[in-house]
């Protein structure tokens, strides 16, 4: 069904889902009306868990419904709006896409919070620009209190995503590894996948506007060992005037040895917490334990999370049989395979 109203969203630019939508808008020529602030908008309803972005959408009885979780959203307004799709047509290459994305969004976001809630100069630039993100001017002291109320309240959830003194290594290193796979995929290609940007573009985009570009010590990083993401990462903003054909994908069966390596770095990195957070989940426990490159991982468990590995295990049972050997072949030895092993 096609919706010509503009698209209404709530949403800042420091939030890396709200930047991963916007972008994608852009590129796929959706009109929107985004609403910049963190608090939701006045007369609407809000999201339970209050998320950003937040979509304000038409349910099945008309009613507005405040809509959250991008990825879902993505497949929905691949639905409503026709032309310059974000996912592959070829069923292998658009399940990689999805791994990719999901990679993007649950753990590369760890590396994004990690590095602005651990370090002072990131905590102090962060603190005082969120904080002016409300919906309304305010005055020095003001702003100065709410900034230390928002510190207050996002360093304790570093729990959340699992950073400590025993993670920070493993964070840190996978951040930098991420960079220069990503660096070395964008010496011969525009985007991840290929020449036209699917849904796993605008994931790492979304998390790469925090990392590359505002928060000074992953910046910093990003500016001295990778140029192409950084460049990258300005140019995905804003893809309104690229012209992407059928042939700008890549073929599946011809996947370059670049995005493999990012498969393998999203197998040690990823793939162990995703099992092992569903494993706890269904033992009923609160906090999972694993090992990810050596090192404990333990975190509280991420019911969304469960909810990804159950979208991917679905999306893999629903490939076609040819298409599922390809991707069985992509996986194999990158340990994204331990995923879907045993499934049907
Ligand atoms: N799964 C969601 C994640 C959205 C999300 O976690 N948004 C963050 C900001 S980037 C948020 O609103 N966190 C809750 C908070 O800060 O209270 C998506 O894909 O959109």
């Amino acid at each position: 069904m096609a919706n010509h109203q503009p698209l209404l969203l709530n949403g800042v630019p420091g939030s890396p889902y709200t930047r991963k939508m916007v972008a994608l808008l852009r590129y796929r020529h959706i009109a929107y009306r985004l609403v910049p602030s963190s608090t939701g908008v006045p007369g609407l309803p809000t999201a339970k868990p209050h998320l950003l972005p937040t979509f304000y959408l038409p349910g099945s009885d008309g009613a507005v419904q405040a809509v959250t979780d991008s990825t879902p959203l993505i497949r929905r307004f691949e639905a409503e709006h026709t032309g310059r799709h974000v996912l592959p047509t070829e069923p292998a290459l658009a399940f990689v896409d999805a791994l990719l994305e999901d990679f993007a969004d649950e753990w590369l976001t760890k590396a994004m919070f990690h590095y602005r809630w651990t370090y002072a100069a990131d905590i102090n630039k962060a603190k005082g620009i969120l904080a002016s993100w409300l919906a309304h001017p305010l005055s020095d002291a003001a702003l100065q209190q709410y900034a230390d109320m928002v510190a207050d309240r996002q360093i304790p959830r570093l729990r959340y995503v699992g950073s400590n003194p025993s993670t920070q290594p493993v964070i840190e290193a996978g951040y930098r590894r991420v960079l220069t796979l990503l660096e070395d995929h964008l010496r011969t290609h525009r985007f991840l996948m290929g020449h036209r940007p699917g849904a796993s573009d605008f994931g790492f985009y979304g998390q790469l506007t925090q990392l590359v570009q505002f928060d000074p010590t992953p910046m910093a990083v990003a500016v001295a060992h990778a140029p192409r993401v950084c460049g990258w990462v300005a140019v995905t903003e804003d893809l309104s005037g690229l012209e992407p054909t059928d042939g700008d994908w890549l073929a599946a069966t011809a996947l370059p040895d670049t995005l493999r390596s990012l498969l393998a770095e999203v197998g040690q990195l990823y793939v162990p917490l995703l099992l092992a957070n569903a494993s706890a989940l269904e033992a009923g426990q609160t906090e999972l334990q694993t090992h990810v490159k050596g090192a404990v991982w333990v975190q509280q468990t991420f019911a969304y999370q469960a909810k990804c590995l159950a979208w991917l295990r679905r999306d893999y049972a629903a490939l076609p049989p040819q298409a599922r050997a390809t991707v069985d072949r992509i996986l194999a030895g990158t340990g994204c395979e331990a995923l879907f092993e045993g499934q049907s």
